[in-house]
């Protein structure tokens, strides 16, 4: 069955992209061979004037090349032909006899924008989901049908960079800014316009062009400019990704060919650079987190169909604390919820009203949210210092202070007062929920939700089931962090869940590296180096040294000396250091921006700073801590699927994506490697390195947590 359907308006004819069966608008080849005979007949056919191409999906454009493709790809030449072809369809837009015009509403990705480029005029709708991007670099690859050679001669070469390099999207009012789209309008009349535009091309006009500007003839259009702003995008790209990421890099050096040396180069850097990048490790892993990302937004953590969600309208949150205003302020902004918030007192509430507010107020600051939205969300939020109103939520979440009698007693407070089909969910770092919902009368409508701090900003979400959890409990509260913006991932109520299971022992080695002296910005710099967006110590310092202590006591209680805690977040929290929140902890702080390592904490350890430090041993030690705890809780069944666990990793503590995942890393390592290194850890620094016995049967058994074939 076709993926075009053909109507005719006068000498306009309209092409309708609807992939039959596909929930999203993909080039694959197929589809590709089909739209250039298309194409060619339209060509040919003497009463159509010009083309209008438009998504019949409801809230998708185009969504790219089919990623599917490129997994199946086994090397370069067969990656580089892809791109030719890529390339080649879209030249025959851009040299179409006559015009053709894109209607553009929804996802406008990848490929999809490459085509919309390629054709003479663009017309977007300003809706919220119409977003146009090309995210190739996140996966790893760079745009490989014309853009990377298309988009600077388009929108010059800054505006080019920003969306390539980042790989980001714009929504149409921006694009409409940068050059990128030449009409928005409402999506209503959004054929109707298209149409129109077509008619005038079709008669000769010509869309305007905006102007250089000074800058973008100093810049963009002249070579001397031109090494300046590339000297600073290579620069900022190596910044951020530390060297561990190809693909910016390859589509810097194919957008300064195409500009330094014509599009017909180009257009060869383009398609060999595609092929290249597209058999790099880094791009299978990055595709694979694509995958496993879309895989668990179809995930309820229930057999299909065994739960039946409530749909959330209003959201009750107890506790107006940073947590809590967080939850309050990002399901607002993203869920569209109606937010109550209660706390003890009055003022609390009011500080944790004036948190969430500060939300959407930073996203209308960056022009995410328009004033309208920014006021009719803030208006979605209101506060109690009792429980009035509590009962039309559909769903609770607790985010009170992180103490087992307290958390208990909200819990109590709250069955009390709202109806029993309720979702009850605590929002605790550490603490086993069963032990929270001890003494409930309904324990089947409790749950934890474990949110990371900032909650508007970090992505994961645990959902923790107790052994008494309904499964429309379950199904609800995953639905609902979902509709929140996150990756939800159910795991096993065990003590830190996942991500701070694997946590802990990572912080513990890093805490008996200070008392070996290794000074901070090397242990720091250790992690960075390996990938991490910072290092272990950067990272107490954020989290808060409380909340470390309180979470290394709770992990220790819970398995043993195994888990012991170093002395130094006792010896920092009796020196009143609590981090980033009281500007005092392992780092300095100055309005509130950490300025550099703290010395005098070796003075407080009595241990004086080590001189020379085997960088290699650092990154050992602190990886295969964090390594071995993974195996031990896949073992024990903390996260249903490898897959959750390497995305757990890499959203909720920023795990290298580049390495796939603390799963993935270990089978790239290989068990019997990473037995004998866990052996030889344990020899040097004791038990705490004991290999988890899983590890050793997979050593002996040639055991992989993926298949070989990487799927
Ligand atoms: N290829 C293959 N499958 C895709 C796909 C794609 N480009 N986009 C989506 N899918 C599948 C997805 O796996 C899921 O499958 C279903 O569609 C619904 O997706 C040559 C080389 C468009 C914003 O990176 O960002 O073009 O699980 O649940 O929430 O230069 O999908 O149902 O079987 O995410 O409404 C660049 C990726 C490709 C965009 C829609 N494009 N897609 O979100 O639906 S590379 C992308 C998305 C490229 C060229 C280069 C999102 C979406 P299943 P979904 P959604």
């Amino acid at each position: 069955m076709s993926a075009f359907a053909l109507e005719r308006r006068g000498g306009v004819a309209i092409v309708s992209f609807d992939t039959p069966n596909e929930p999203v608008n993909k080039i694959s080849k197929a589809v590709g061979w089909e739209l250039e005979e298309l194409l060619g007949r339209l060509i040919l056919d003497e009463p159509v004037k010009a083309i209008v191409l438009r998504s019949g999906k409801r809230d998708t454009f185009i969504a790219g090349a089919d990623i599917e493709e490129f997994v199946q790809l086994r090397s370069v030449e067969e990656a580089v032909r892809l791109s030719r072809d890529g390339q080649l369809l879209m030249q025959k837009f851009a040299d179409s006899p006559k015009p053709i015009v894109v209607a553009i509403h929804g996802a406008c990705l990848g490929g999809g924008l490459e085509l919309a480029l390629a054709c003479q005029y663009r017309v977007a709708s300003d809706h919220p989901k119409t977003q146009l991007g090309l995210p190739e670099t996140q996966l790893g690859l760079l745009p490989g049908a014309g853009g990377s050679n298309r988009l600077p001669r388009l929108i010059g070469l800054r505006a080019a960079l920003d969306i390539i390099l980042a790989g980001k999207s714009e929504r149409a009012k921006k694009a409409l800014k940068i050059g990128l789209v030449d009409e928005v309008v409402p999506e209503a009349i959004l054929l109707e316009t298209a149409i129109a535009a077509a008619e005038r091309l079709a008669r000769g006009w010509r869309a305007p062009r905006p102007g250089r500007g000074v800058a973008g003839v100093l810049l963009d259009h002249n070579p001397i400019g031109r090494t300046v702003v590339f000297r600073k995008a290579e620069a900022t790209v190596l910044q951020k990704t530390g060297g561990h990421y190809p693909a910016p890099l390859r589509a810097l050096e194919v957008i300064r060919t195409s500009l330094d040396r014509g599009m017909k180069r180009g257009l060869e850097a383009e398609a060999q650079a595609f092929g290249e990048l597209a058999m790099t490790d880094v791009s299978r892993r990055l595709v694979e987190i694509f995958f496993a990302t879309t895989a668990l937004k179809k995930d309820d953590g229930v057999p299909s169909g065994s739960g039946r969600p409530r749909v959330v309208r209003r959201l009750a949150v107890i506790g107006s604390g940073f947590m809590g205003a967080g939850i309050a302020g990002t399901a607002v902004l993203n869920a569209d919820v109606e937010v109550r918030m209660k706390d003890a007192d009055l003022a609390r509430v009011g500080k944790g009203l004036k948190a969430a507010t500060d939300i959407l107020r930073a996203r209308m600051r960056r022009r995410r949210l328009t004033t309208y939205e920014f006021t009719r969300k803030s208006a979605l939020l209101s506060g109690t210092g009792d429980f009035s109103g509590f009962a039309g939520a559909e769903i609770a979440i607790e985010a009170v202070f992180e103490e087992l009698s307290v958390k208990r007693q909200v819990m109590a407070e709250l069955e009390a007062a709202v109806p029993t089909d309720m979702v009850l969910a605590t929002n605790t770092s550490t603490i086993p929920i069963h032990d929270i919902a001890v003494g409930a009368r309904h324990p089947e409508r409790i749950l934890g939700m474990h949110f990371f701090s900032p909650v508007e900003k970090m992505p994961l979400l645990e959902v923790i089931p107790t052994s008494m959890t309904s499964a429309d409990a379950i199904v609800t509260a995953v639905q609902f962090g979902r509709a929140m913006g996150k990756t939800v991932i159910v795991v096993g109520d065990a003590p830190g869940f996942w991500v701070n299971r694997i946590l802990s022992p990572y912080l513990n080695e890093a805490g008996f590296l200070l008392e070996e002296g290794v000074p901070i910005e090397v242990i720091d710099k250790a992690m960075t180096d390996w990938g991490f967006p910072v290092g272990p110590i950067a990272l107490l310092d954020e989290v808060g040294l409380d909340v470390g202590e309180k979470a290394g006591k709770v992990m220790h209680q819970a398995f043993g000396d195994r888990l012991a805690p170093s002395k130094v977040i006792a010896v920092m929290r009796g020196d009143d250091r609590l981090g980033r929140k009281n500007g005092r902890g392992f780092y300095f702080y100055k309005d509130g921006h950490k300025t550099g390592p703290d010395g005098s904490i070796f003075q407080l350890l009595g241990v004086r700073p080590a001189g020379e430090v085997d960088v290699a041993r650092v990154q050992e030690r602190l990886i295969y801590a964090m390594l071995n705890e993974s195996a031990m809780a896949m073992s024990e069944g903390v996260v249903r699927q490898p897959r959750d666990g390497d995305i757990g990793a890499i959203f909720g503590i920023g795990f290298p994506p580049f390495r796939g995942g603390p799963l993935r890393t270990l089978d790239a390592f290989g068990a019997a490697e990473t037995v004998a290194k866990l052996e030889r850890l344990e020899a040097a620094h004791g038990h705490r390195f004991r290999v988890a016995p899983v590890l050793e049967e997979m050593a002996r058994t040639g055991g992989r947590w993926y298949p070989a074939d990487g799927r």
